[in-house]
């Protein structure tokens, strides 16, 4: 095979897991927007998502949010997606909009909650059971907002023990992704608040237990790149939510704000063995004020450009220019790779694979929007907490 063709079939391999969250209604803590034609419940978001599969070929899972998609019957839920030609992909838990986690979930004091928020987590292991997801994805809201407000080794040790309960119950080939996030809802302290601390707990657990590294989850020039290296070296990077930040958790369109760190990732993740192994590459968005499917469409596009940059690093170059000690041409080997225009190159893979080579064009002109808007009136539309 040729080096272009490897490209190629690298990029035709590649999987992109949409969320089920970023087909409804969203917003800020300000205000949230409805958009028309949005679902009203998990059955219409697998049908969007089958779209954004359609048209783009690298979005074959869709990640779920229980209980904002809670349904009775939930191999039903994956026969609909099959139906559709998408599988259900992580299940992500939330034990951060009840009442009772008001000072926390896996963490809080008082063990009656610690009981609920990890029922909650096994109750999401049954539903992978039945949709036949892979991985559960975990994001824990815990912290402390006040200097003594709680112990914080005390709530490392309720954290261990929490998950260590939820580890045992996994099944053969399941996961446990835990993700860290610097702070917010907790200002003070965060109890999962970087990568160390979820690599500790996740090398005590075990083997099915990896990190996930949220691109908005660190601090304003964070060098992410490097931790994505670190943990894939030593096996445990269980994947990505991509999107976009300017300031904090934006959760704005993956490749829009800083396309170049996007692309400085999936260098690493390519160099790292990481494009070829079981690192999951999800999305963690939100679409506020902007049309949700086609900014899906292009958030996928983002990934696949990033990563077409990525497989096009002259490797043998770029090593002989480091062990030669050539700084300036080590840096343009990797810069010569980021100024490539790929998008002609995207395009021949994607009429390879039988699709329109211009996702958003064909989407815009399928008729969907317009169908959807027509026919889901009435009913509740799907947002946060719905
Ligand atoms: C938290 O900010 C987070 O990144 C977690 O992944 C949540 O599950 C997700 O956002 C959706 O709110
Ligand atoms: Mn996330």
């Amino acid at each position: 095979m040729t080096e272009l063709a490897a490209v190629k079939a690298a990029l035709r391999t590649q999987a992109v897991e949409t969320p089920s969250w970023a087909y409804g209604n969203s917003g800020t803590r300000f205000k949230v927007f409805a958009q028309a034609g949005v679902p009203r419940d998990p059955f219409e978001k697998l049908d969007d998502a089958g779209k954004v599969h359609e048209f783009t070929g690298v979005a074959p899972t869709v990640a779920l949010h229980i209980p904002w998609d809670r349904v009775d019957d939930y191999a039903a839920l994956a026969a609909h997606a099959a139906d559709r030609g998408v599988r259900i992909g992580a299940v992500n838990s939330n034990t951060f909009q009840d009442d009772d986690y008001r000072l926390g979930s896996i963490c809080h004091p008082d063990a009656a909650v610690r009981r609920k928020a990890v029922d909650h987590l096994l109750e999401c292991v049954g539903i992978m059971d039945a949709t036949g997801s892979r991985d559960l994805k975990l994001w824990f809201a815990d912290g402390t907002n006040y200097p003594g407000q709680d112990d914080i080794r005390s709530r490392q040790d309720r954290l261990a023990e929490g998950l260590a309960e939820v580890y045992e119950r996994l099944g053969e080939g399941q996961r446990m992704l835990l993700e860290y996030k610097l702070f917010e809802p907790a200002f003070y302290t965060t109890d999962v608040p970087d990568w160390g601390t979820a690599y500790a707990h996740c090398l005590k657990l075990g083997e099915k237990a990896k990190v996930v590294v949220d691109t908005g989850h660190h601090a304003p020039g964070t060098n992410i790149e490097f931790i994505v290296a670190s943990l894939l070296r030593e096996g445990k990077l269980g994947g990505f939510d991509f999107n976009s930040r300017f300031y904090a958790d934006d959760d704005l369109m993956v490749g829009a704000a800083d396309p170049f760190q996007l692309f400085r990732i999936m260098y690493e993740v390519v160099r790292g063995g990481g494009f070829s192994s079981d690192v999951a590459f999800m999305l963690d968005q939100c679409h506020n004020i902007e049309g949700k499917i086609p900014a899906i469409i292009r958030s996928v596009m983002n990934v696949q450009e990033a990563t077409a940059k990525a497989l096009l690093v002259d490797a043998e170059a770029l090593a002989a220019a480091q062990a030669d000690g050539d700084v300036l041409e080590a840096n343009a080997v990797l810069m010569d790779a980021y100024n490539t225009d790929v998008r002609p190159l995207l395009r021949e893979v994607r009429g390879e694979m039988g699709l329109d080579p211009e996702p958003m064009k064909a989407y815009r002109a399928c008729g969907w929007g317009e169908k959807v808007v027509a026919e889901r009136v009435g009913g509740q539309q799907a947002g946060w907490g719905a």
